[in-house]
């Protein structure tokens, strides 16, 4: 079918009978009386095209942007094709508050900014009439919808797709918390045997009762399903009106498992549904993929894949882009992955947020274990409408993404109590962490603390994992003395497993430092990149002593608006990213990562972007994943250096005036690896100046 106002300009796969309401939109940043009356004119309006947002350029100098109301219509041209059959509108997101009406008729409203949301427009379709779907979106600060706090902006708009699902009367409904409606529970998995219980929940548009059944069939990741015989077909009645839940089994014996990045094997599911013995449902294809694993948790030897150990080693990701905000694309989305695949880590915590489904299904297919949260970060407020939302965006969260293989666990808050007001978090995380596994028993739940007062004593025994927030080297002390802070998690957190869920350090690309000694003023302008650099080296060489945590997550993939931020070189901006925010530049620091945790040789020398230098004397510092490296400068050879631990360095290297090559160099299996680069030296030093570009430190 196709719908006015409806391309398929995405490459999201989904079911057929889903198109997405992509272009046609009419939108203004205001509130209007009246914007949804069919009559409405809305022809002085913005031309716009999904995802959207209204703050992509208002944010790029820091400071304020606009949180509050706007308006989106689109005209839906019904086709003669759905005829007898049961629409829905399926937002997979849209910031903060949602209040949706078609046809003039207030479908409802959604509070909450990363979890999907649906309704079915059936009743009040026009059949060959005009059809206006009219969404107003708010992103004003309400005090019972988290986030109250964090560092990240929060984008007002309808950053993420829409679809027009198109449905039988009897159908997998798409109204249970705008999930898939079908959930493939793990119930057993071991390398002999899984056992998938597989539940639909299954609504009768109808008014009268029918009979239906269920069966789901698994397929190998090439899509060559298997025969299926039952003796017994179980039949349920369902009344008109209602919905129910219908259940089938899947059994595969010595099943091929989901194996992290080693082996992120999928079969295919498909689950189709009859009434009175005729198909009238079937989901599959992306939302069918199932990944088989089983994994533990040792709070002395950590994280366990399959049975085996599988030490996490990752970074957390938030989701905007300069000029974009959350409105992001697909492909933005796959240059994302990719880079943290290039990295080499195995896995990520989504934060501080629900993330798009499409990214999940990215982590399933490339096999990254992931951490995901809902925005309880920072404060809480003791009112039953805050508890009654932060349940509502776990239930959404859980629901929405309980099939993807990927998610080993929900994480429940991030940093609860250290700034303003924020009252008793337990009497919530008690009820939450209950929510979590009555959702779904199958998982684990965690929380990112950094509250060393431990304010509110017990909290961070409430979730089953917990991992701490710590910038030893930045926000406070020296890089080394992570060792002493995880020792100190780990002796106060009795037997729950620790893990790291953030470290870091900001930095510029365009400031450098020679022979660093000393970190930066946090919130000052100087973030030279070769501190990042350091923090990193040092954070994690602790991390990596210390084999029972269950996982580390540096903080943070890329460099992320944050409107209020006024340090670095450019406002508005957390530049903690390992790449800029532009996605264009990897760090220094990337690449200590790479050489940690790929075995693909390369050869990269650090201090690469120091070009225009005025002091003479350097250390040479190349981060490589082979074994022994060497270095030429200026066509000489200075040496080699056999390192295991990824970081190789030459001290006292002493620069020509004018212009000088450095090259790096390592062979592996008869090939050689490398990299040049070129520094400027422009004139003798001075005293007491280390580098003609550090000014105002
Ligand atoms: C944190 C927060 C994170 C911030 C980060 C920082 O602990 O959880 O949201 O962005 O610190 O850079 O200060």
């Amino acid at each position: 079918m196709a719908a006015a106002g409806c391309t398929s300009t995405q490459t999201l796969q989904h079911p057929q009978n889903v198109v997405p309401v992509t272009d046609g939109w009419k939108f203004v940043r205001a509130d209007v009386n009246g914007a949804e009356a069919v009559a409405f004119d809305d022809s002085k309006w913005s031309q716009v095209v999904l995802p959207h947002t209204w703050n992509d350029k208002d944010i790029i100098g820091g400071g304020n942007y606009y949180r509050g109301p706007g308006w989106y219509r689109i005209k839906l041209t019904i086709p003669e094709a759905a005829k007898g059959q049961r629409l829905f509108i399926h937002f997979e997101a849209a910031s903060l508050v949602a209040d949706v009406y078609f046809n003039g008729v207030r479908l409802g409203q959604h509070r909450g900014g990363f979890t999907a949301f649906c309704y079915e427009l059936t009743p009040y379709i026009q059949r060959g009439g005009t059809n206006i779907l009219a969404v107003r979106v708010d992103n004003s600060f309400f005090e019972d919808v988290p986030p109250l706090g964090g560092d990240f902006n929060i984008y007002g708009g309808i950053y993420r797709p829409v679809w027009l699902i198109v449905k039988n009367q009897v159908c997998v409904t798409p109204l249970d918390y705008a999930s898939p409606g079908i959930y493939l529970k793990q119930t057993k998995v071991t390398k002999e045997e899984a056992i998938v219980d597989v539940l639909a929940k299954v609504s009768n548009g109808l008014d009268r009762p029918v009979s239906a059944h269920l069966l789901a069939l698994y397929g190998d990741a090439n899509g060559v399903f298997s025969e299926r015989i039952r003796k017994r077909v179980n039949v349920v009645e369902i009344g008109a009106g209602k919905t129910v839940s219908l259940y089938d089994q899947i059994r595969i014996a010595n099943p091929h498992l989901w194996n992290g990045r080693k082996d992120p094997y999928m079969y295919q599911v498909k689950v189709i549904l009859f009434c009175d013995y005729n198909v009238v449902d079937e989901i599959g294809g992306t939302l069918g993929a199932l990944g088989l694993r089983y994994f533990s948790v040792d709070a002395n030897k950590g994280f366990f894949l399959n049975g085996e150990s599988y030490p996490l080693h990752g970074v957390c990701r938030h989701q905007d882009r300069p000029g974009k905000g959350w409105a992001i694309s697909y492909a933005d989305q796959d240059e994302d992955a990719n880079l943290i695949l290039e990295m080499g880590a195995n896995c990520v915590r989504l934060a501080h947020y629900p993330h798009a489904n499409y990214f999940y299904s990215l982590c399933d297919k490339s096999g990254l274990v992931v951490w995901t949260e809902i925005p309880l970060v920072n404060q809480v407020y003791d009112t039953p409408a805050f508890a009654e939302n932060a349940k509502q965006q776990l239930t959404e969260l859980i629901r929405q993404k309980y099939n993807h293989p990927s998610i080993f666990v929900w994480g429940l808050y991030n940093e609860l109590g250290n700034s303003g007001r924020c009252d008793d978090p337990r009497p919530l995380l008690n009820e939450l962490q209950s929510l979590a596994k009555q959702e779904d028993s199958t998982r684990l739940t965690t929380a990112a603390s950094n509250d060393p007062s431990n304010k509110w004593p017990g909290l961070r025994a409430i979730a089953d994992l917990i991992a701490w927030n710590t910038y030893p080297g930045w926000y406070y002390g020296s890089p080394s003395q992570m060792n002493q802070l995880i020792d100190k998690y780990k002796r106060d957190a009795n037997d729950k497993p620790v893990g790291i869920s953030e470290y870091g350090a900001g930095a510029s690309i365009k400031q450098h430092e020679q022979n660093i000694k000393k970190g930066p003023t946090p919130g000052g302008k100087w973030h030279p990149e070769e501190w990042q650099a350091i923090v990193h080296e040092e954070n994690y060489a602790a991390v990596e002593a210390r084999p029972y945590l269950w996982g580390s997550f540096a903080w943070v993939m890329f460099d992320f608006s944050s409107a209020w931020r006024t340090e670095g070189d450019t406002l508005g901006v957390n530049d903690k990213g390992l790449v800029t925010a532009d996605r264009k530049t990897r760090k220094d620091a990337f690449y200590f990562y790479k050489a940690k945790w790929t075995t693909e040789p390369f050869v990269y020398i650090t201090s690469r972007r120091h070009t225009e230098r005025t002091d003479p004397n350097t250390t040479v510092k190349v981060y490589s994943n082979c074994d022994s490296v060497e270095l030429k400068i200026n066509g000489q050879t200075i040496g080699s250096q056999t390192e295991k631990n990824r970081v190789f360095k030459w001290f006292d290297i002493r620069l020509k005036p004018g212009l000088n090559t450095i090259e790096a160099s390592a062979t592996r299996e008869g090939k050689t690896y490398t990299d040049k680069c070129e520094w400027q030296l422009s004139e003798a030093p001075k005293q007491g100046v280390e580098s003609a570009s550090e000014p105002d430190k």
